[in-house]
């Protein structure tokens, strides 16, 4: 492996090789006592082809996004809100309302004489514009880099509107694209937004034996949908889930759930602090990928709320779909045992997906997070040691304070120390690191060259990232997955969404295709003819 980080270097000038080098690590994690810092959430290098997207991309399509009845505003060019514009596949289910904004592109396109002028009447004119036709309960505007650059005040004229309308709620969003490093930084611009303007707004005790909130779920691929499937299935009451298939009236009630359940760690284990100070909210961190790691994320909600009929519930729904996932790794392991993955994904399914590969036997030879910070890689324990620099003072850290009548602890300190003995651990996340072999090869912002330069000295039966490295990686034969989109495929969350996986992976490093990516003349150019003369 160590020649492997030589390789991947060789070829930078010496100051980007050094750079690279703090990015790049062989694992030691499981092994070692003190184990090896990694570079993250830093700057990416200029004129490097990053897989990261922008700040804007982060607040504006991760988060909010899936939202069906907010009425979201691009305040900006058109290129940033046609480019979000249903590309993250966050399914929703309109239910009997059908209030569902997810299907428009509303955006304020701005023009040149906009950007020399300012854009804040223009900007004014839209919502009145998006309140006169629809009414929606909530309308959110998103900056965009010029907005930024030129000063327009997304804030004023949201307060100003809000205060016009009177019945509806109307906050902004300063998330220029440039704002942090990569989508991290929106994802938190996003969500201290929400927290501030929305969360707790829905005053009504909400029903339920077993209430928690799923937060870093977003539906992607319909994920969500069978997630609450198995919980409802289970007797567990989903009160709001940040932000799949959700509605402003979950944010609004989210105060009312006993238990914090954290998905994707990176995009918003904030909230889950913020909604455990404020509201004694405590968390845990889930994982519904993979089915034994659904199976075991069952048992610790059920442990939490320590209730035999809960433990029981869950532990008969767990014998009652095991079955035909068994069955069906019985019936692929044997074609995907041994088999070799490489995972560039975001700031979760880098890890999350390591779960399910190994479900099939295959192993993660090499993994790495778009945008993942320290504590996503080493785990939580390192937050206190991270260095705070210009990028990351950039983005508001909330102060946030019991509330002082709606703070109610959901566990005694004793209760919560019994849970702990017993194996329970709240705010806690261990990362990707120990998760993977001794050896392997963990990339933080993987670039296009690395990522082609990986495949040609490693060879890997399947390669899983975004639409950017889609095509060059099928290009050099090797199968490839988009673990973001899902190729149009999915849900592969829970019971049901496993065994989706498993037969498209089956299928994936199976195919006798990739073995045919060179036509027989590039192979053999032997139609060499001679030339006689009569
Ligand atoms: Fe969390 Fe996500 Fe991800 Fe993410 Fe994303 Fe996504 Fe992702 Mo694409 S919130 S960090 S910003 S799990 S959009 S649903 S697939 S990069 S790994
Ligand atoms: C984003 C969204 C994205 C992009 C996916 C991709 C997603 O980062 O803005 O590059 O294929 O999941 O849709 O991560």
């Amino acid at each position: 492996p160590t020649d492997i980080k030589k390789e991947l270097l060789k070829k930078y000038p010496p100051k980007v090789a050094r750079k690279r080098a703090k990015q790049i690590m062989i694992n030691e994690a499981t092994e070692c006592e003190a184990p090896p810092e990694i570079v993250a959430n830093v700057r990416t290098i200029p004129g490097i082809i990053t897989m990261r997207g922008c700040t804007y991309a982060g607040c504006k399509g991760v988060i909010m996004g899936p939202t069906r009845d907010i009425v979201n505003i691009t305040h900006g060019p058109i290129g940033c809100g046609f480019y979000s514009w249903l590309t993250r596949r966050n399914q929703t289910d309109p239910g009997v309302d059908g209030e569902n904004y997810i299907p428009y592109c509303f955006s304020t396109d701005m023009q040149d004489q906009d950007i020399i002028f300012g854009g804040e009447k223009k900007l004014e004119a839209a919502i009145q514009e998006a309140y006169d036709l629809f009414h929606p309960k909530a309308i959110c505007i998103f900056s965009t880099c010029p907005v930024g650059l030129i000063g327009d005040d997304v804030h004023a004229v949201s307060r100003k509107m809000k205060e016009k309308f009177g019945d509806c709620n109307v906050f902004g969003f300063s998330c220029e694209g440039y704002k942090g490093v990569s989508q991290s930084a929106g994802h938190h611009i996003a969500n201290n937004q929400v927290f501030t303007h929305l969360v707790g707004e829905n005053k009504e005790p909400k029903e339920g034996k077993y209430k928690i909130n799923l937060l870093g779920e977003y539906n992607i691929g319909g994920d969500g949908f069978e997630i609450d499937r198995i919980l409802k299935k289970c007797g567990i009451t989903n009160i709001a889930t940040f932000s799949g298939n959700s509605t402003y009236d979950q944010f609004a009630s989210a105060q009312h759930a006993d238990l914090s359940c954290v998905m994707c760690h990176r995009s918003i284990n904030y909230v889950a602090d913020m909604l455990e100070t404020k509201y004694g909210i405590p968390w845990i961190k889930v994982n519904f990928i993979g089915a034994k790691s659904t199976a075991k994320s069952l048992r610790k909600i059920a442990e939490y709320f320590n209730d035999p009929e809960l433990v029981k519930k869950v532990n008969d729904v767990i014998a009652e779909e095991m079955p035909e996932v068994e069955a069906a790794i019985e019936d692929i392991k044997e074609r995907t045992a041994g088999k070799t993955a490489m995972l560039f994904v975001g700031g979760s399914r880098a890890h999350h997906y390591n779960d399910l590969f190994a479900e099939l036997g295959m192993k993660t030879i090499s993994a790495g997070y778009e945008f993942g910070h320290r504590d996503d890689y080493e785990g939580r324990q390192v937050i206190p040691n991270i260095k705070v620099d210009a990028d990351s003072r950039n983005i508001e850290e909330l102060e946030i304070t019991p509330s002082p009548d709606e703070f109610k602890a959901r566990k005694t300190p004793a209760e919560l120390k019994a849970l702990e003995d017993a194996g329970l651990k709240f705010r806690h996340y261990d990362g990707l690191n120990p998760d993977l072999d001794k050896g392997s090869i963990i990339i933080d912002d993987l670039n296009q060259y690395e990522a082609e330069k990986l495949v040609e000295l490693l060879k890997p039966d399947l390669f899983c990232a975004g639409i950017k490295e889609k095509f060059s990686i099928q290009k050099l034969g090797i199968p490839m997955k988009q673990l973001h989109s899902y190729d149009s495929g999915g849900p592969y969350a829970g019971f049901k969404g496993a065994i989706n996986f498993y037969q498209e992976i089956d299928r994936l490093v199976n195919s006798k295709v990739w073995s045919y990516m060179k036509a027989p003349w590039q192979e053999n150019p032997e139609l060499t003819a001679t030339f006689v003369w009569e």
